[in-house]
C-alpha cells in the first residue's frame, strides 16, 4: 500500500552537503535523509527484501494485495530458523531512529521485529517482541543508536519457533506493510569518525629500496608545486621535487600529481611534506626494505596448514579436519588431510592450490638468495630453503587428491561455510568433489614443476612427483574437457572455468620441461596466457622462458619458446599503457575480486618481460604493481596485513576473526568494483571503481585473503629484487652462466669472432636471414653468444650464425659487435618501446 511522502530530513541533509564537500573520499549514508528502506510498501514486489532458513525452517516470499506476505510451512527448530530481512541499514552511533511498520498474521503467534548487526555476534541494536494476530497492528517507536556505527544492519523479523510456542505451527502468513526508519536526529553523530581516513599524498608504506624508483601520488592538491623529503628521525628536508604530471584520475575521481624521489638513496625513514597537506606515512629507503615482508608471505601459508598441529604464539591451533572425507555421491571414506586452507574459509581446492605452488617454485627459482632456512617453520633448519618446505606441504596434500585413475579431485570442503571459529571447530562432514580436467592438468603441471626442484633436496620425493604427473597426463589424454561445477548441495568456492586448454597448455610445457621429451609439445600450437587460478597459460610460458636446459637445436623448443616470450611481452605491452595513463600506476583497467592478485600478475609479466627484453620501462612498471599493493593506491592502504601505516585489520578471514585481530602478512583481495557483498555494497555504494575497498570483516569479495593471493606477492618480490641493480634476472634462453639481461654494456658479453664491420646490413635485426625481424633473431643471437661452437659464426650448418646474419643483428651501438644487448633490441622493437633498428 501507498505510503506518506516521506519528509527529508533537513538538518541531516545540511550536515551531509556540508561533509561531502569538505572530505572528498565519502562514505556519507546517502539514505540518510527520509526513509531509509527503499522498498517499504510492497506494491509491486519484494524486491530489496529477503529470507533466510535453517534448521528445519521453511517459507516463501512475496506479496498479497500490495503488502509483504511470508508464508511460514515450518517454524524449524530455532527462533530465527525462518527471518525475512531487508539488508544494508546505516544506523549511525548516537542518532535518534523512528522505526514504523504495520504487521499481522493469519494465526496467532509471537516473533521478534529488529534490526541487528548483519555479522559478528548478531547483537540487536534495537528489539521488540509482537503478540500478532490477523488485526493488523502499527509498531512506532523511537531508538538511539547506542552502539558504534554500523552502516550495514540488517532489520530482520524472527519467524522462527519461539518459546512462547507450544511446537510447530500450522502453516500461516505474515504481513507486513508501510515500513519506514527514518533518521530523526542526528545532531549528536560524527559522521566523519565512520569514514576512514583518505591520505593526501600516497607512498609505499613499506618502503623503496635503494636504487629503485620512487614514486609519491598526490590529491587535494590546490597550488602547490613542490614537495619535500623529509627524513623523519633528523626532520631535516633532504629532497624537493616537484609535483608533476597532472592527471584527472577517472577511476578514483579525483586529480593526481606524482612526485619523484628516486634520487633520495641514504638508507633511513622518511615521510613526505608539501605544504597545505598532512605529512605522508613514514616510510624506508634501503636494500632490505622487503626481507621481512618475504619471509612473512611464506610465513603465513605455514598458518594456513591443515590437517597438523600449526605451532603460533596467537594462530596456533590442534590438527584440524582429519576426519576421513567422503566422496561426492559415494560411500567411499578417503584421507586426504593435510594441505592449506585455502583463504578465508577452510576449503582446500586443487585449481588455486597449483597456482600457488607454480608463484612459490617459480619465485625461489628467480631469486634463490632471498629465501632462507630459518623463516620459524617446522622445518626450518633442515638444510632446504623454506619456501621449498612449505610448497611442498601443500605438495602432498595434492597426491592425495589424485583419484585411482590419475585424475584429481576438485576440491574438499564442507557442503557449506563454516561460522566464523577457528579451523578446529569446523567440524561438518567434509566432502570430496569430483574430478576435474582443469584441476587434473594444474596437478599434473605443478607435480612436473616440483618433480625437477625437489629432485636436488629429495630424489624419492621428486620422483613420485614425477609419476604423479605421469598419472595424471595419462588421464588427460584419454579424457576431455570437463570443467566444475558445484553440485547443488555444495556451496563453498566453485572455482569453475570455461575451457580446459590453458590448463592443458601449462601441463604439456611442464611435462616436456621435466622430461626434455618433445611428444608432450604434439598438440601445442600457440602460447596461452593467464597467471589466474581461471587462466594460467602463462604458467607454460614461464616455464619455456626459464628453462636451463631447453635443446636449444630443436625446432620445436625454438617455436613454443618464441610464441611464449611474443606472448608475454605482447601483455607486457598492454599492461605499460594501463600503468601509464593510471597515476598510481595500476596496470589494469577493471577492478575485479582479487584485482591485488591481478596487480601482482601484471608485475609479474612486467618484469618477466623487462629481463626478456632489458626493457627499463618494464621492470619500472613491474615496480609501481609492487608499490600499489603497499600503499600508492586510491585508497591509502598497505594491502599486508601488520605491514606499514595503514592495512587490513579486520580481513574476511576466519582465525582472524575468531581471534579478534588480524594475521600477519596477508595480501587482501582488494579494490573490487563490482559490490559482491553486503559490506561492500553499503560502503562502497558511492565510491568510484578504484575505491571500492572497505577493511571489513563482512567484506569477502575486499577484504579476504588467500594463499593464490599472496603467493604472487613473494613472486613479484623475487622478479623487482634486482630491478635497476644492473644484477642478471632470470628469464634465459641459454646456459645460466653467459645470459645476461641488463642493458649496460658493462655486463653485455660480446662475440669474439666477427664484427659487424665484415659486412654491410641487409635487413637491421634479421640475424637469422629469413627476410624477417622476429624473436627467432633475438633468439639466433644469444645462441650464439652462449654457445659458439655450435650457433656461432664459422660453423657450416644452417644452426649457425652468418656472417650477414652477424652483421644485421649489431642493432645496439652498432660497431661495438654482437651483444646481449642486440638481442634485447630486437625485442624492444618488437615491443614497439622504440620505434627503429639500429637503436
Ligand atoms: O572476469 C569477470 C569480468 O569479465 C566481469 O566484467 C566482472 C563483472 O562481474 O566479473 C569478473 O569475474 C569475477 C571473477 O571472480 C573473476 O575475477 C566475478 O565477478 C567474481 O564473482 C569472481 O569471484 C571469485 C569468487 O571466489 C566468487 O566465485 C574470485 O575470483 C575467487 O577468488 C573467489 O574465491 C573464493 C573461493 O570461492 C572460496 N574461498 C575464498 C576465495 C576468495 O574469496
Ligand atoms: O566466507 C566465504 C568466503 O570465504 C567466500 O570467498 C565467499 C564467496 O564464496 O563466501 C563467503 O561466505 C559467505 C557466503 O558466500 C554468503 N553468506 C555469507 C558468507 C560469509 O560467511
Ligand atoms: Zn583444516
Amino acid at each position: 500500500m501507498k505510503n506518506l511522502t516521506v519528509k527529508r530530513c533537513a538538518a541531516v541533509f545540511a550536515a551531509c552537503t556540508v561533509l561531502a564537500a569538505a572530505v572528498p573520499y565519502s562514505g556519507v549514508p546517502v539514505n540518510a535523509a527520509g526513509n531509509i528502506i527503499s522498498n517499504s510498501t510492497f506494491d509491486k514486489n519484494v524486491s530489496g527484501w529477503g529470507t533466510y532458513k535453517e534448521s528445519g525452517g521453511k517459507c516463501s516470499l512475496g506479496t498479497e494485495d500490495g503488502q509483504l506476505a511470508l508464508t511460514v510451512s515450518s517454524v524449524g527448530k530455532l527462533n530465527y530458523s525462518v527471518q525475512v530481512f531487508y539488508d544494508i541499514i546505516p544506523l549511525y552511533q548516537n542518532g535518534v531512529y523512528r522505526l514504523k511498520y504495520d504487521i499481522s498474521s493469519s494465526v496467532d503467534r509471537y516473533i521478534e521485529g529488529m534490526i541487528q548487526q548483519n555479522g559478528g555476534t548478531y547483537q540487536a541494536y534495537t528489539w521488540k517482541g509482537l503478540e500478532l494476530t490477523s488485526e493488523p497492528q502499527t509498531v512506532d517507536y523511537e531508538f538511539t543508536m547506542k552502539e558504534e556505527t554500523d552502516i550495514m544492519a540488517k532489520l530482520v523479523f524472527n519467524c522462527g519457533i519461539q518459546e512462547k510456542h507450544e511446537g510447530e505451527l500450522p502453516e500461516h502468513t505474515i504481513y507486513i506493510d508501510n515500513v519506514s526508519l527514518e533518521l530523526i536526529d542526528d545532531s549528536n553523530v560524527d559522521y566523519a569518525s565512520s569514514r576512514p581516513y583518505a591520505p593526501s599524498i600516497n607512498v609505499d608504506q613499506v618502503g623503496y629500496r635503494t636504487d629503485g624508483i620512487k614514486t609519491a601520488v598526490f590529491r587535494d592538491v590546490t597550488d602547490q608545486t613542490e614537495f619535500k623529503v623529509v627524513n623523519a628521525d633528523t626532520k631535516e628536508a633532504v629532497f624537493t621535487g616537484k609535483l608533476e604530471n597532472m592527471t584527472e584520475n577517472k577511476s578514483a575521481d579525483e586529480t593526481n600529481w606524482t612526485g619523484d624521489f628516486s634520487s633520495v638513496k641514504e638508507a633511513g625513514r622518511y615521510y613526505i611534506s608539501c605544504s597545505g597537506l598532512d605529512d605522508s606515512y613514514t616510510f624506508e629507503i634501503g636494500d632490505k626494505v622487503y626481507s621481512n615482508l618475504v619471509d612473512d608471505s611464506v610465513r603465513m601459508l605455514y598458518l594456513q596448514r591443515c590437517g597438523v598441529k600449526v605451532e603460533d604464539k596467537e594462530f596456533g591451533h590442534e590438527a584440524c579436519h582429519t576426519d576421513m572425507a567422503t566422496v561426492y555421491g559415494t560411500s567411499d571414506k578417503i584421507d586426504v588431510s593435510g594441505g592449506w586452507h585455502d583463504a578465508g574459509d577452510y576449503g582446500r581446492y586443487v585449481v588455486p592450490a597449483a597456482k600457488a605452488v607454480a608463484d612459490l617454485i617459480y619465485a625461489y627459482d628467480a631469486a634463490p638468495e632471498l629465501y632462507s632456512d630459518d623463516i620459524g617453520i617446522p622445518e626450518s633448519g633442515n638444510g632446504i630453503p623454506d619456501i621449498l618446505d612449505e610448497a611442498r606441504f601443500e605438495l602432498e596434500w595434492m597426491m592425495k587428491m589424485q583419484a585411482a585413475d590419475g585424475g584429481a579431485y576438485h576440491k574438499v570442503s564442507c557442503a557449506n561455510f563454516p561460522a566464523y571459529v577457528m579451523p578446529t571447530k569446523e567440524t561438518a562432514e567434509l566432502i570430496v568433489t569430483p574430478v576435474s580436467s582443469t584441476a587434473t592438468a594444474d596437478f599434473c603441471a605443478s607435480m612436473a614443476l616440483a618433480a625437477e626442484f625437489y629432485e636436488e633436496y629429495d630424489k624419492d620425493f621428486a620422483k613420485k612427483c614425477m609419476e604423479a604427473a605421469e598419472k595424471s597426463w595419462a588421464w588427460l589424454e584419454a579424457n576431455p574437457n570437463f570443467v566444475f561445477k558445484n553440485p547443488a548441495d555444495i556451496v563453498t568456492g566453485e572455482y569453475g572455468d570455461r575451457t580446459d586448454k590453458d590448463e592443458r597448455y601449462w601441463a604439456a610445457v611442464q611435462m616436456y620441461r621435466a622430461t626434455g621429451d618433445e611428444k608432450y609439445l604434439a598438440n601445442v600450437s600457440k602460447a596461452l596466457t593467464g597467471l589466474d587460478w581461471s587462466t594460467v597459460g602463462d604458467y607454460g610460458n614461464i616455464a619455456l622462458l626459464t628453462m636451463k636446459n631447453a635443446d636449444k637445436e630443436s625446432e620445436v623448443f625454438r617455436t613454443a619458446y618464441e610464441n611464449a616470450a611474443s606472448a608475454v611481452t605482447a601483455q607486457a605491452k598492454t599492461l605499460l599503457k594501463d600503468a601509464n595513463s593510471n597515476p598510481y600506476g595500476a596496470a589494469l583497467t577493471m577492478y575485479n575480486w582479487g584485482s591485488n592478485m591481478t596487480i601482482a600478475n601484471g608485475g609479474i609479466i612486467l618484469a618477466l618481460a623487462g629481463e626478456l627484453t632489458g626493457e627499463e620501462s618494464c621492470k619500472e612498471a613491474a615496480q609501481a604493481q609492487l608499490n600499489y599493493l603497499l600503499g600508492v593506491n586510491p585508497v591509502g592502504t598497505c594491502f599486508v596485513s601488520g605491514y606499514g601505516t595503514v592495512s587490513p585489520e579486520n580481513p574476511h578471514h576466519r582465525p582472524s576473526m575468531a581471534v579478534g585481530h588480524a594475521m600477519k602478512g596477508m595480501l587482501a583481495g582488494g579494490v573490487n568494483q563490482n559490490l559482491e557483498d553486503s559490506a561492500a555494497k553499503a560502503y562502497c555504494q558511492d565510491q568510484p571503481a578504484a575505491k571500492c575497498y572497505v577493511d571489513n570483516s563482512e567484506s569477502y569479495s575486499t577484504n579476504e585473503i588467500t594463499i593464490y593471493w599472496n603467493s604472487p606477492l613473494t613472486y613479484l618480490l623475487s622478479l623487482t629484487e634486482n630491478t635497476g641493480s644492473g644484477e642478471q634476472g632470470d628469464v634465459t634462453t641459454t646456459t645460466t652462466t653467459e645470459t645476461t639481461t641488463t642493458t649496460t654494456t658493462a655486463t653485455t658479453t660480446t662475440t669474439s669472432s666477427a664484427t659487424s664491420a665484415d659486412e654491410e646490413a641487409s635487413l637491421y635485426g634479421d640475424a637469422n636471414c629469413d627476410g624477417e625481424v622476429d624473436l627467432s633473431d633475438a633468439v639466433m643471437i644469444m645462441q650464439s653468444l652462449a654457445n659458439p661452437d655450435k650457433y656461432g659464426v664459422n660453423g657450416s650448418d644452417e644452426r649457425h650464425i652468418t656472417k650477414q646474419g652477424l652483421a644485421n643483428a649489431d642493432v645496439r651501438d652498432r660497431g661495438d659487435g654482437v651483444t646481449t644487448g642486440d638481442a634485447q633490441a630486437i625485442q624492444a622493437f618488437m615491443l614497439h618501446s622504440i620505434t627503429s633498428l639500429p637503436q
